[in-house]
């Protein structure tokens, strides 16, 4: 189990992260902060450093981005999550409540321990061509260094299908709990990359006996600078959290 702030994840515990894919501007990040949170969402996400598989395309906020993901964390109390994408970043990442290493730097050994010394928890997601095995590993830098604070996230890996964004590994969940006492999260946004298959994905997750989930929203899908396709309104992110705890009850 692991403790951030007021919110437990693991060890029987489950939360939900949610928020947009990045933060684009006080109104924005403040407006889906307070949706999430009156859904059940117990931690904010929001990318402020964006790691875009084209560079003329938008690279987030950065600092600016930062700032007003913190300031929605003392509006509203939620711990918040963001992703590093340089360990010289990291003075900035002061009072950010979870680090998130993103699936393009799984493997990007010298952020893994560098955020390994900070102490602060780690979501770590899987690379999208990468094993168990080499998640686990990856995981073993950040905890090697003292942080035993590390969440696990399944976000989907590269096969040949293209409709998908991915496809979602459900199996990595079952797969985990047998190798490791670490939690286990899933992102079905990035994994299907559609707004209407990630209820489905998010659900099945859930009884795959995930820990937590992590799903994108924003006010305006439409209009987003980033993932709008895979976005959830505040009102789906309502129907698809209430749906998630009753999966979760049942279990329990
Ligand atoms: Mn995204």
């Amino acid at each position: 189990m692991i403790t951030i702030g007021n919110v437990k994840i693991g060890g029987g515990h489950f939360a939900i992260i949610a928020g947009p894919c990045s933060v684009e501007s006080e109104e924005q990040i403040l407006e889906v902060a307070k949706s999430v949170k009156a859904s059940g969402a117990a931690m904010l996400r929001g990318g402020a450093f964006k790691l875009r598989t084209s560079p003329y395309d938008f690279q987030g906020m950065k600092a600016e981005g930062l700032e007003l993901l913190l300031k929605a964390k003392e509006k509203t109390g939620m711990p918040v999550v963001t992703e590093i994408i340089s360990a010289g970043h990291l003075p900035l990442f002061e009072d950010v409540d979870v680090i998130q290493i993103g699936a393009r730097n799984m493997q990007n050994i010298e952020l893994l321990k560098a955020v390994g010394k900070t102490g602060k928890p780690v979501l770590l997601k899987r690379g999208f061509a990468s094993t168990l095995e080499e998640l686990l590993m990856s995981a073993e830098y950040i905890m090697s260094e003292g942080n035993k604070n590390v969440i696990l996230c399944e976000r989907g890996i590269r096969t040949f299908e293209t409709y998908t964004r991915n496809t979602l590994d459900l199996s990595a969940i079952p797969a985990l709990r047998e190798l490791t006492d670490l939690p286990v999260i899933v992102d079905p946004s990035h994994a299907t990359g559609k707004a209407s298959l990630v209820e489905s994905m998010a659900l099945a997750a859930v009884a795959a006996g995930a820990d937590g989930l992590m799903i994108e929203v924003h006010n305006n899908p439409a209009e987003a600078l980033c993932d709008g396709p895979q976005a959830l309104t505040p009102e789906q992110f309502a129907h698809v959290a209430a749906k998630a705890f009753q999966i979760r009850r049942v279990l329990e």
